[in-house]
């Protein structure tokens, strides 16, 4: 076991520092093609396949796009869904939502940014003679191991975009996954453009996030 006990002082101390640095953390729509070693990447990935999960099946994969082609056949897929839930699909009250976000249809960034991170969940797991290995708590797994690359991410100073278009499944065909492999969304990984900018929006309060009963 690599458990390590600080001091008292030193936990409070370590807690605060991290919290101040994580709330610096911002999500960027708008992305410089400077490029990133793949290195900073994999050790983000590494950090992320540490996380918890259901009976400990590690039920996620991180497919890296960073091939030009690929990015473009994201690009256009995505679009055309979006298209569709901007014009058609999205209901009122969503739109009215999202309006903060001056989000649209237009996904420039899945060509710009050096790095999209397809993250799956792996439905069930497949066994070496084709068997399928049953996975548990496969969203809340993921979800986690996601939680923790963000994180890793900011650490390592590049930025990210959650991005979820919906439906996602044109992800399989496009890299290739097989049926147990289901998108989960894409990381869109980078540094920021140069002009960049982020929507006023603010964090809830303490108070209205958490409790102590
Ligand atoms: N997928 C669309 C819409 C969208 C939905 C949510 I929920 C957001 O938080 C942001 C955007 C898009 O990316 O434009």
């Amino acid at each position: 076991m690599d458990y390590i006990e600080y001091p008292e002082g030193e936990m409070k101390r370590r807690s605060k520092a991290f919290y101040e640095d994580m709330q610096r953390r911002r999500t960027i729509r708008q992305f410089s093609d400077r490029p990133v070693p793949r290195e900073i990447i994999e050790n983000c990935l590494r950090t992320a396949g540490t996380a918890p999960s259901g009976a400990n099946m590690q039920p996620w994969k991180f497919v890296v796009v960073e091939d030009l082609t690929l990015k473009k056949q994201i690009r256009q897929a995505a679009e055309k869904v979006e298209h569709e839930f901007y014009s058609r699909r999205a209901p009122d009250e969503w739109l009215h939502s999202l309006a903060p976000l001056g989000t649209s249809a237009q996904k420039p960034f899945l060509e710009t940014a050096p790095y999209l991170i397809a993250i799956f969940s792996q439905l069930y797991g497949m066994g070496p003679d084709g068997e399928k290995i049953k996975h548990y708590y496969v969203l809340e797994s993921v979800g986690i191991a996601t939680g923790i690359l963000i994180s890793a991410i900011h650490n390592a100073s590049l930025v990210s975009l959650t991005y979820t278009p919906s439906p996602m499944k044109f992800l399989n065909r496009i890299l290739d996954r097989p049926a147990n492999e289901r998108p989960f969304m894409i990381l869109v990984v980078g540094y920021p453009a140069k002009d960049v900018t982020v929507p006023d929006i603010s964090r809830k309060m303490f108070d209205d996030i958490a409790m102590f009963k």
